[in-house]
């Protein structure tokens, strides 16, 4: 595992494979401890010069035969995570068993075990870089082949064996052994392979495609949560009838298997004809799941289907193209949400996820382009920029060419790529000829780290009637990329008067005239584009749907902003002008700058918006939020996380108090009303208003709060209510916070996804003392450093998600980090790896911090034995 990749791999040097495989045939023999696995390739040889070179990482090397004859010991060699057969040539077929040992693997990549050894069962994860802990292979994936697969195990205790492709065959065996074959005639690059085998239970459907394929959707899960299992099949019903109508994309095998998991590292796995999910994106109980968890689930439901097509079907050419499945199936998904549900509020929390995730990592040590130049781990690259980035240039991409256009473009895509594997410079050929444009100045979007600033000056010219609006773009310098260029920016724009009405507008040289909203493109560094016909001096609405993913400076005046937030019809404008406010209004405090306007601006448009009868619950709950605490220092250097946590306090503590008594009564009618555990759009809309009036009611009139809340804690008839409740009390240290937790640990002591939660909202809790907390909870017999989920609730919630916890003046947040990182390293480098991740921001912290991190992080990189994954961020976070 050390040092793997010293020399990191360059999307420059890509070569196309010279070995290619045609067909795979695999047949593992299964048990927990040592499992055998006998390959057979058949080769086909692209390039007569080179040697046969495969992929094989920790493998037993127990048989090695070419063409039939097996090899003798100086007709192969293995060494460095490479298996070299000199004598194999065009049409060669090669044969190897290897014995991999699944009990042992703590990393959960390749083969390993899920549960105990006496109940658990087995499963693969082999994307980026799995299949080679698997099997000899040339582990890339522009090698596509057409895959055979046999398991065979004790039936007893394996009674279920699954592997991605049509069933084609099953029995009994000698010895109580029985077998399953899957044939998969798509041909796949190997990341996408996979099996399970164990006890497991499942819930079916019979589904027939547009096209008329019967297909049956079998979701799997251990025994106790097979009654969780309904939701999911839903959504994926529900996802696959979207995609046909959306993309007129249908399913491809006669079967579609979803597994849950609770040991895996990342959120879940397209595998073909099998996905694998970590059972937190995939039960769903309203007694342990949140109503933000069961949008979650759907939404990952159909990120895992779509892949079918954009991953599978089509895949990347080499990693760094992995923005071409992952970007593309990201912005396919958050399309699937909005056409279930209210598009502004998905626009809201994407575009909020976007500022909390992807914007401090473009802002600092580990900015990368959408389209990486180069990486030692590739693991390391599934990050927000990736995924939620990259979303962001499809939906630019898309809205420059229209939804008639950009499906046009997805048709030629998929025809012309179909079956083999893609850049990103094909996907926008595809898309650009399709229209009769030329999309490849957007490529440089791909290419270029950090987050564009724009900056927008407005003019009003009386005599004329017209406005001028100058806009400016600049892009701050990231590691490796000193330089930056002028990039395509659509705004889109509107203008209001100023009592909060649509201006008709007639921009120069653009065609349609008298429109109320119309797209500019910003391509140069710096632009004008004149209004004609403005009759007075206007408001302008820019970036509107986020239009584009970058931070705009506009001149406003507070009231500008606050007549926005009242009028603006566009939902997620409406909520970006308060964001704004608020920003401001935080400043100001910041600043002590008592003649600001923001504050009072902001607390009177959202005290009318309160009252606003028409307005959607979760919205109205979405416009009470001010931007986190992350997005309030961004652009900030000197950052002291704990000042900023008291300063956001006291912005919120403004706002409860111009609410004043309405927080209470609101907070009553939301309770009469809500307290059922319907999961229809009103009744969490209902409850996600009511948990921030709650929250804000606690600012003003804590004892009345607590009390309330402890009472929603008893009485919750699902989990959102209970959780919104037990965050309340703990976080704000209410009395009753104790009799809570223990009530909540003691209720579900045997559920794992809600003893998540339960550690989760106290590593949360803000201040000095989460530190103390999240080390007794170490302690707690149900905590694992074994298991990611519980990692991740643990010591995950507490760096990533609490900052004035983590960051405390004296060093000791990051002192516990460093030391568990240590550990968890030697178990699961991807985990620890993304768990570092939380020190992205140290070089905007004020000197005292940094230079603790400085030092921590200098001496952890020192240390002989880190994996190459945690070896690599901490090498980019010191560069
Ligand atoms: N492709 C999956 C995410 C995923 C990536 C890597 C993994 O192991 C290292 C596992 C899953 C997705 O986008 O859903
Ligand atoms: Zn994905």
């Amino acid at each position: 595992m050390t040092d793997r990749h010293d020399t990191p791999i360059r999307l420059a040097d890509y070569t196309p494979p010279p070995w290619r495989v045609s067909t795979v045939d695999l047949a593992f023999d299964l048990a927990i401890d040592a499992c055998e696995v006998t390959a057979h390739l058949a080769l086909v040889r692209e390039d007569a010069n080179a040697p046969l070179r495969l992929d094989g990482e920790g493998l037993e090397l127990l048989a090695i035969a070419l063409d039939g004859r097996p090899l003798a010991a100086g007709e192969w060699r293995y060494a460095d995570d490479m298996l070299e057969v000199p004598g194999a040539r065009d049409g060669s077929v090669l044969e190897t068993r290897v014995r991999l040992r699944p009990a042992d693997n703590t990393a959960l990549e390749g083969l390993y075990l899920s549960g105990s050894r006496e109940r658990g069962f087995l499963l693969t994860q082999c994307e980026a870089q799995g299949f080679r802990r698997i099997t000899f292979f040339p582990d890339r994936p522009d090698v596509l082949a057409c895959y055979s697969v046999t398991l065979r195990a004790d039936r007893a205790r394996f009674p279920v064996l699954l592997a991605g492709g049509n069933p084609a065959g099953a029995g009994d065996l000698d010895d109580g052994r029985h077998f399953a074959r899957f044939v998969d005639p798509h041909p796949r690059p190997s990341y996408l392979f996979a099996l399970v085998a164990g006890h497991l239970e499942h819930r079916e459907r019979d589904y027939v495609t547009a096209d008329g394929r019967p297909v049956k959707l079998k979701i799997w899960s251990e025994a106790d949560a097979i009654d969780r299992c309904g939701f999911a099949l839903d959504a994926l019903e529900r996802a696959m009838r979207w995609d046909e109508q959306a993309y007129g994309r249908n399913y491809d095998l006669d079967v579609f298997h979803v597994v849950a998991t609770h040991d895996f590292n990342m959120g879940a796995m397209e595998n073909k004809g099998l996905n694998i999910f970590n059972a937190k994106y995939l039960l769903a109980d309203p007694a342990v799941t949140t109503d933000d968890e069961y949008r979650a689930i759907e939404a990952v439901v159909g990120h895992e289907y779509f892949h079918n097509w954009t991953g599978n079907r089509v895949t990347c050419r080499d990693w760094f193209q992995l923005s071409l499945k992952e970007g593309l199936t990201v912005f396919r998904e958050q399309q699937f949400i909005a056409a279930l549900h209210v598009p502004a509020l998905k626009r809201i929390e994407d575009v909020a996820l976007l500022r909390r995730t992807q914007f401090p990592e473009d802002a600092g040590p580990l900015a990368h382009p959408v389209r990486p130049a180069e990486y030692r781990a590739i693991d390391n690259f599934y990050t927000a920029t990736v995924y939620e980035k990259g979303a962001e240039l499809v939906r630019m991409i898309a809205g420059r060419l229209g939804a008639a256009g950009f499906r046009r473009g997805m048709d030629l895509y998929f025809a012309r790529h179909d079956g083999r594997a893609a850049t990103i410079e094909d996907f926008l050929a595809a898309l650009g000829e399709a229209n009769g444009l030329d999309l490849a100045p957007y490529l440089a979007w791909y290419a270029q780290a950090g987050t564009p600033r724009v900056t927008a000056r407005g003019e009003y010219d009386e005599v004329a009637r017209s406005y001028t609006l100058q806009l400016r773009q600049s892009t701050p310098p990231t590691p490796g990329q000193p330089e930056k260029r002028p990039l395509p920016i659509p705004l889109k724009l509107a203008l209001f008067d100023r009592e909060g009405r649509l201006l008709p507008l007639h921009l120069d040289g653009a065609a349609s005239a008298g429109a109320t909203e119309c797209v500019v493109v910003l391509d140069e560094a710096e632009q004008s584009f004149v209004f004609r016909q403005v009759e007075t001096p206007p408001v302008p609405s820019l970036l509107r749907d986020f239009s584009a993913p970058v931070i705009l400076a506009c001149d406003y005046a507070p009231a500008d902003l606050a007549l926005l937030l009242a009028h603006d019809p566009d939902g997620f404008n409406r909520w970006e002008a308060g964001q704004q406010l608020a920003r401001r209004a935080w400043q100001a405090l910041r600043d002590g700058r008592d003649d600001d306007a923001s504050l009072a601006h902001w607390c009177a448009a959202l005290r009318r918006s309160f009252d606003e009868a028409s307005l959607d619950p979760a919205l109205l709950a979405e416009l009470l939020t001010p931007p986190g605490e992350i997005e309030l220092t961004e652009g900030d250097t000197a950052v002291d996380p704990v000042r900023v946590h008291v300063l956001r306090e006291r912005l919120e503590r403004h706002l409860a108090d111009t609410l004043g008594d309405r927080l209470a009564s609101r907070y009553h009618e939301l309770s009469a009303v809500g307290d059922d555990d319907r999961l229809d759009a009103p009744a969490q809309a209902r409850r996600r208003l009511k948990r921030r009036v709650l929250a804000l009611w606690a600012l003003r009139d804590p004892a009345a709060a607590f009390a309330a809340a402890a009472q929603q804690y008893a009485r919750a008839p699902g989990m959102t209510d209970r959780l919104a409740a037990l965050t309340v009390l703990v976080h704000r240290e209410a009395p009753q916070a104790a009799a809570a937790l223990a009530d909540f640990r003691a209720r579900h002591a045997e559920d794992a996804l809600a003893l998540d939660k339960w550690f989760a909202v106290q590593a949360q809790q803000p201040g000095d003392a989460a530190l103390a907390r999240v080390r007794a909870l170490e302690a707690d017999p149900a905590f694992t450093m074994k298991n990611p989920n519980r990692v991740r609730a643990l010591w995950g919630s507490y760096a990533h998600g609490n900052p004035s916890g983590f960051h405390r003046a004296d060093g000791a947040g990051y002192r516990f980090l460093i030391e568990r990182l240590r550990a968890l390293d030697a178990l699961n480098p991807q985990v620890a790896a993304r768990l570092a991740t939380a020190f992205n921001g140290w070089s905007r912290l004020e000197p005292g911090r940094r230079e603790i991190v400085r030092e921590l992080l200098a001496g952890l990189a020192a240390e002989p034995r880190l994996s190459s994954n945690l070896a690599e961020i901490l090498a980019r976070l010191l560069a």
